[in-house]
This record gives structure tokens, C-alpha cells and sequence, in this order.
């Protein structure tokens, strides 16, 4: 068979199993536009190309394959950039193709020429330059296979003009991969198991700390069997929402930094840590030299960089989790922890008692009862997609999963302008599900031009815009850590009722907790994409995050949420 470079790019994506990709086309990629009719590939017009990496990257993690974007040299490409850094943080396989300037000019600083695999070389798991196209049936299969296997991440190809212009004689390589230097790990070594299990049978206070790892190996019925066997409580990352049944009785919830207290106080009181698929984030841990002092600690992972680079660890488990469970279930001992889910239980009743939901209403809306009464309407039951900032942590603490799908939100990088796009995204997975995006009015326009793909497309998404005219996350701090001197976070914003309906998206603007359970419920009975513009309360405690463990503090050290008054604390 006679192939182009171009027609080689579309055959490879559908060998690969692409059904869709998120683009913007442009000079130097306009050669591989030309024939795509010719495939059974959908092409999503972005309108920014940072919106098409993070649609790609939310994409790939509610389906758990590969998201592809394609967009042009030069300012395409570093429009790229943020989306591709947002993933690589978060382990999210994604390819990116852009166009180059042909051979003969790289170098030369032609026409929008950008050295993209140069700047993107820290951010992707791997990346390439295509220069000659016998290379790049072979590339182009390489690259998805690094993308998904191991630890997860993105790849970068970089396709010059005359590469896509080229002819070859084209089978497709259908050959197992097989790099030097790259070996991704099945199961882990026999003695690691071994120690593991003795500490596990001996612990008293064991905490299983649950993370990203677990939702993208599918690994949480066997994480169950594990923590159900042993008795063992599990606490969640932000990325590692989805990964146990919050409604289990051994459920703990998030930790870290925006935390449940109990959670907290649980992980600094336990005498023994298993980590799996986690990666000890500073917005995990805390104070290093004080976080969970008297703890032994087991780490899964899959990726040996991981291993004790922030925490040092006893036993260190290197495999691939799933694996690592199954070695690990027959030789865990069943037990029960009284003693120690029963304290558990304790710091528990004393945070539910200041919990801003469990309050009688004060006609006041806060982004918490927002993202609490979207979690009562569906009943557990949607994808939720955040961008970055109060909204985000409102949305981990308030909407609780039972089903093993991830909560799709920019955990590593916090990129604020990843929502929208990345629910593009995660509604391409899944068309059929019921898909929300809980974004802040800060970050909601730095990529609201997706309004606009989301109309053209014509997607059902539900889209709740939490507005506190500020950039809160930021305000809270200032109120928090600097003197409450409020610098540029007060945000003068547009009549979003207005900018909604030149998209000719239906829109709903609440301002109570009635208002907002009734629009709630008619966005999703609407057939279509909806919006709705919750007015939210911008200051004061009802405006803040709790709780909060400052920086530089002792997990346990948390700023707590306010008592309400009327409930006394039971510590
Ligand atoms: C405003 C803001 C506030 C935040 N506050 C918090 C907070 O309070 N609490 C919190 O938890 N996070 C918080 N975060 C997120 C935090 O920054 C990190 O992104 C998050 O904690 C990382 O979670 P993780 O380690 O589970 O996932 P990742 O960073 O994705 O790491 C996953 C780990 O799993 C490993 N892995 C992957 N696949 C496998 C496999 N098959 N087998 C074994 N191992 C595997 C990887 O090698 C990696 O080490 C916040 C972020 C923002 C933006
Ligand atoms: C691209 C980017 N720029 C800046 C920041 C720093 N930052 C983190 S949260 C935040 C405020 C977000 O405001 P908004 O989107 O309104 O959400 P809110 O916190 O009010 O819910 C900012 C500026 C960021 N995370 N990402
Ligand atoms: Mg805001």
C-alpha cells in the first residue's frame, strides 16, 4: 500500500484504536488534515489548543485510553504546553502531534518553527522528531505504547511538512514494542511481599493511604478485598478519589492538605502506612520531619523514581498494583482493629458536628452546599470534573464516589483552566453519562472559549460555574497568611447569564440553596448542555476552606472548620 506521512498518521491512530481526537489545524499540519474524511475518526475542533491537551487528557482518564491531540507548529504547539504538563504531573497518557517546519528549514527559524521537543522534553514521558517517514509507522505505535504503559504519561511527535507529504510503502507494525532501557514492572519481588505482609499482621493502627494508582489500574475491588480482610481504613489522595467506596464503613476520606481532620489525625496516629499508587505530594504529607512519626510504612509503586524520593520508607514494594494486591491478599492475616476504627470514630463525630452541610440553612449559598446538593441530585452517580481552586476542594470533600471512576481534576500542577476543556473530554469517553464541571469564575475564563466547542458539538454537559467574584483559593491565603491585605484577587466579572446564551447554551443563575436545588434539577432534566451560576458567599468562614494545614504545619496542625454554634466540639 502506497501512503502519504499523513494518511500513515490517521491509519496508525485507527489501528491504535483512536476513535477521536481533539485538534486545531494550522500550516504546518494542514497536510495531515487533508485526508482525514477518508477515516473513521472524529475530529473535535477545539478553540484554544491548550483546551484540546486537556480535553485529550480528561478524555484518557474517564476511558483509561490513550487521548490524542493534534494541532500546528509553532504557536499551536506551545499553546500545547501547559495541557501537556498538566498530564505528565498527573500520569495521564496522552499523544500530542504538531506540525513542523519541513527538514530542510528546522533551524532556520522559518516560519512559525518552534523547537517543541526541545521545550517539552522535561514534561513528557518520551518525545520525537520524525525525519524520515519510514520511521514513522513504527514511531507513531511506540508512542502509544509508552503513553499507556508503566507509569502512565505523555508523548510529544513532532511531524515535519515534508515527512507528511512523503510516500512509503505502509504496513502497519503490529509487532510487540520492545525498547532498550524501557521495561515497565508486573509483579513485585517475593520478599518485599513477604516483610510486607509481617507488618501488616503485626499493626495495630494500620492506614492504607489510597492514590491516583489505584483508579488507572483498576485496582480498587482488589484494594477492598485487601483493606475488608485486614480491617484496615482507607484514606484517599485528590486523584485517588474513586479508588474505595466512600460509603464503606472503612472509608476515610481525602487527606492532605484540605483533609477531613480525622483523616489526618488517623494517618499521624497510625503505627503502620501502606501506600499504594501515591506519591507522598507535599499537599499530602505536611511537615515532612513530622508526618506520621511513629509509623512503619509499605510503598507500592510502579515507578522506582517514586521510591523513597520524599518519605522514607520500611518496605518498598516495586509493581504494578493490581499484581502487587493479588501477591499480597492470600498471605495478609484477617483481623479486626477495634480499638482503632473506634478512635477513628471519635475524631469522626467531631468533624461531622461542624460540617457546613450538616447546619441549619442561614439563606446563605456556599460553594460546599453547591457541590453537595449536585452529589444528593445524582446520588454519587456522575463524572465530576473540577478546575482549580475553593471550587476544587468543595468538589473532593462534598462529592462522595462509590463507583471506581476518577474524580477528573489538575492535582500535580493545578492548572487553573483545565475544567471545561477536560470535561470535553470526559464526555467524549462517555456519552451516554451524566458529566458536571465544577469550575470557579477565575479559572472558568481562562478557557471559556470551549463554550464553544461544547455548542458545536452540541454535548450534553452540566456546567456549575461557583461564583465568589474572586480569585478565592488565593483570598483565603491572603486572609490566612498575609496580613488580609487583598491583592488582585477581586475579580469584576461579565453578566455570565449573557456570555452562556451567545453560545445559545440554556443557563440558570441561584442565588439561595431553593434556587439552586430547582436549578440543579431542571440542568438535568434539560436535554443539552446547561449552565448554571451559583452565587456564592465570597468571604468569612462560609467563604473558606476547611479545614486547612498551613504550610510548613504538622498534618495534624490543621486550622479547623469554625464549630457552628449550637454544636460543641468533642475534642
Ligand atoms: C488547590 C489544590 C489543593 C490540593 N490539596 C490536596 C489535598 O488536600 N489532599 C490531596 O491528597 N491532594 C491535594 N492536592 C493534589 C496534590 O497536589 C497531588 O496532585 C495529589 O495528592 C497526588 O495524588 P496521587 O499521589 O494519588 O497521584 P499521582 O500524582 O498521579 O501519583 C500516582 C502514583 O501512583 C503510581 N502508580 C501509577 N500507576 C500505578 C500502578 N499501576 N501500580 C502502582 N503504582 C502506580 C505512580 O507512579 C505515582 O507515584 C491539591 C491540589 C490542588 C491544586
Ligand atoms: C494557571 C494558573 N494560574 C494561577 C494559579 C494560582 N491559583 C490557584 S487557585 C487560584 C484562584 C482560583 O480562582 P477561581 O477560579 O475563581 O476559583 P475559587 O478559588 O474562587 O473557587 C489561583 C489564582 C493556578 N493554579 N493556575
Ligand atoms: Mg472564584
Amino acid at each position: 500500500m502506497r501512503r502519504t506521512g499523513a494518511q500513515i498518521v490517521w491509519e496508525m491512530l485507527e489501528h491504535e484504536g483512536v476513535e477521536v481526537v481533539f485538534g486545531f489545524p494550522g500550516g504546518a499540519i494542514m497536510h495531515t488534515y487533508h485526508p482525514r474524511q477518508d477515516y473513521n475518526i472524529h475530529h473535535v475542533l477545539v478553540r484554544h489548543e491548550q483546551g484540546a491537551a486537556h480535553a485529550a487528557d480528561g478524555y484518557a482518564r474517564v476511558s483509561g485510553k490513550v487521548g490524542v491531540a493534534i494541532v500546528t507548529s509553532g504557536p499551536g504547539a506551545t499553546n500545547l504546553v501547559t495541557g501537556i504538563a498538566t498530564a505528565a504531573m498527573d500520569s495521564s497518557p496522552i499523544v500530542c502531534i504538531t506540525g513542523q517546519v519541513g527538514t530542510s528549514l528546522i533551524g532556520s527559524d522559518a516560519f512559525q518553527e518552534t523547537d517543541i521537543t526541545g521545550i517539552t522534553l522535561p514534561i513528557t514521558k518520551h518525545n520525537y522528531l520524525v525525519t524520515d517517514i519510514e520511521d514513522l509507522p513504527g514511531i507513531i505505535h511506540e508512542a502509544f505504547y509508552i503513553a499507556r504503559s508503566g507509569r502512565p504519561g505523555p508523548v510529544l511527535i513532532d511531524l515535519p511538512k515534508d515527512v507528511q507529504q512523503a510516500e512509503i510503502d505502509f504496513t502497519p507494525p503490529f509487532d510487540e514494542v520492545q525498547l532498550p532501557g524501557y521495561r515497565p514492572v508486573g509483579k513485585a519481588a517475593e520478599e518485599s511481599i513477604q516483610r510486607a505482609a509481617e507488618l501488616i499482621n503485626a499493626a495495630e493502627r494500620p492506614v492504607i493511604l489510597a492514590g491516583h494508582g489505584v483508579v488507572m489500574s483498576n485496582a480498587s475491588v482488589k484494594l477492598l478485598a485487601l483493606a475488608e480482610k485486614a480491617q484496615i481504613p482507607v484514606a484517599l489522595t485528590l486523584l485517588g478519589k474513586g479508588g474505595f467506596p466512600e460509603s464503606h464503613p472503612l472509608a476515610l476520606g481525602m487527606m492532605g492538605m484540605h483533609g477531613e481532620a480525622f483523616v489526618n489525625m488517623a494517618i499521624q496516629e497510625a503505627d503502620l502506612l501502606i501506600a499504594t499508587g501515591m506519591r507522598f505530594d507535599d499537599r499530602v504529607t505536611g511537615r515532612l520531619e513530622r508526618y506520621s512519626p511513629n509509623s512503619r510504612k509499605i510503598h507500592i509503586d510502579l515507578d522506582a523514581a517514586e521510591i523513597n524520593k520524599i518519605v522514607q520508607v520500611d518496605v518498598p514494594i516495586l509493581g504494578n498494583l493490581p499484581d502487587v494486591l493479588d501477591q499480597l491478599l492470600p498471605v495478609v492475616d484477617s483481623k479486626v482493629h477495634e480499638p482503632w476504627l473506634r478512635q477513628i470514630d471519635t475524631w469522626l463525630t467531631d468533624t461531622h458536628s461542624r460540617d457546613v452541610v450538616n447546619r441549619p440553612t442561614n439563606g446563605h449559598l456556599t460553594g460546599a452546599q453547591v457541590v453537595h446538593e449536585i452529589w444528593k441530585a445524582n446520588e454519587g452517580n456522575a463524572i465530576m470534573v473540577t478546575d482549580v481552586g475553593q471550587h476544587q476542594m468543595w468538589a473532593a470533600q462534598y462529592y462522595r464516589y462509590d463507583q471506581p471512576v476518577p474524580l477528573v481534576t489538575s492535582g500535580g500542577l493545578g492548572t487553573m483552566g483545565f475544567g471545561l476543556p477536560a470535561a470535553i473530554g470526559a464526555q467524549f469517553a462517555e456519552p451516554e453519562k451524566e458529566i458536571w464541571v465544577v469550575m470557579g469564575d477565575g479559572g472558568f475564563q481562562m478557557t471559556a472559549q470551549e463554550l464553544g466547542t461544547i455548542m458545536q458539538e452540541k454535548l450534553p454537559l452540566r456546567m456549575a460555574l461557583i461564583n465568589n467574584n474572586h480569585l478565592g483559593m488565593v483570598r483565603q491565603w491572603q486572609e490566612f497568611f498575609y496580613d488580609q491585605r487583598y491583592e488582585s484577587t477581586y475579580l469584576m466579572n461579565p453578566d455570565f447569564m449573557q456570555l452562556v446564551r451567545a453560545y445559545g447554551i440554556r443557563s440558570w443563575r441561584a442565588t439561595t440553596q431553593e434556587e439552586s436545588h430547582q436549578a440543579i434539577a431542571e440542568a438535568r432534566e434539560h436535554d443539552g448542555p446547561a449552565f448554571i451560576e451559583f452565587q456564592v458567599v465570597q468571604k468569612g468562614d462560609e467563604g473558606n476552606v476547611f479545614p486547612m494545614v498551613p504550610t510548613g504545619a504538622a498534618l495534624h496542625e490543621m486550622i479547623r472548620r469554625p464549630t457552628p454554634e449550637g454544636a460543641e466540639s468533642k475534642e
